[in-house]
This record gives structure tokens, C-alpha cells and sequence, in this order.
């Protein structure tokens, strides 16, 4: 087993696809360790994304991220990560495969619905961001 942290952008929010997106979750075989519902700070949303500071989207990325509320959650599952990339699809919603969330809900590139973490460590990481110990439910 391992865990992933996965979030619902504004788009999504905004867009009520939170139900959908929560639903997928469950069809697909992850059990929910942690949810909640909340609107990052434009400051939250830089530490955040601080691996891509030098990348030339970071600072809309942030603005955006920060413009609305979103659902975080923390995904246990066999190949947690790698199965929720699967799910989402290409980061560009244009490249996606069909049926995938990404493919399915998201407005654009920027605004692609959701997040997942793209390795075990930065799981860790970003769900340490979201979560106290006593918030995840083994
Ligand atoms: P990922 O979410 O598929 O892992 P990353 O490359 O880690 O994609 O980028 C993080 C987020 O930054 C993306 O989900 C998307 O919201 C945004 N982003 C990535 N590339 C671009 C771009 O070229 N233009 C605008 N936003 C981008
Ligand atoms: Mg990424």
C-alpha cells in the first residue's frame, strides 16, 4: 500500500464536479485517509508549488490555486501515485485520454481540476503540508 495527496482545483469546485471527483475516487480503490475543504493563501499556494518557483506559469499557478476553495485529500491505495496520474491523465486536459478526470472536467492547462503527487516522497511531503498525524485516519 501506499498513499498519495490529491487535490480538487477551484475550477473543479466551482464547476460542482467535487461530487463526481469523490465518487471516481471511490471506484477506483482508494481509501480516503483524510479529506477537507479549504482556500490556500496566496503564500500557502507558493510554498506549495516551491518546486516550480523557476518555472515561467509559477506565479499565475499560485494566483489561481489561491483564487478559490478546494477539497485535499490523502489516498491510500497499491501504486497510490502512479494509479492516480493514470486517472487524471496529461496535465494538458487536450492530452489527456478520454475518461480521464483531467479529459472529463478541466477548463485548461492551468486549470487541469486536480492535483495528484508524482512520488512517495513528495506524498509524504504534501500531505504533511494539509495534515496533523491525528487528521489522518488509518
Ligand atoms: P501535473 O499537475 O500534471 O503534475 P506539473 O508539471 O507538476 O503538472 O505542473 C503543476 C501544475 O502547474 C499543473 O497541474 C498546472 O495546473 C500548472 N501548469 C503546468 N504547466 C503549465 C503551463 O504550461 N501553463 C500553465 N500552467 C501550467
Ligand atoms: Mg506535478
Amino acid at each position: 500500500m501506499s498513499k498519495t495527496l490529491i487535490m480538487i482545483k477551484p475550477d473543479a469546485v466551482k464547476n460542482k464536479h467535487v461530487g463526481d471527483i469523490i465518487a471516481r475516487i471511490e471506484k477506483e480503490g482508494f481509501k480516503i485517509l483524510g479529506m477537507k475543504y479549504l482556500q490556500l493563501s496566496m503564500e500557502d499556494a507558493k510554498q506549495f508549488y516551491k518546486v516550480h518557483a523557476a518555472r515561467p506559469f509559477y506565479n499565475d499557478l499560485c494566483k489561481y490555486m489561491s483564487s478559490g476553495p478546494i477539497v485535499a485529500a490523502a489516498l491510500e491505495r497499491e501504486n497510490a501515485v502512479a494509479h492516480w496520474r493514470e486517472v487524471i491523465g496529461a496535465t494538458d486536459p487536450k492530452e489527456a485520454k478520454p475518461g480521464t478526470i483531467r479529459a472529463l472536467y478541466a477548463e485548461s492547462k492551468e486549470a487541469n481540476a486536480v492535483h495528484g503527487s508524482d512520488s512517495d516522497e513528495n506524498a509524504e511531503l504534501e500531505i504533511s503540508f494539509f495534515f496533523k498525524g491525528y487528521e489522518l485516519v488509518p
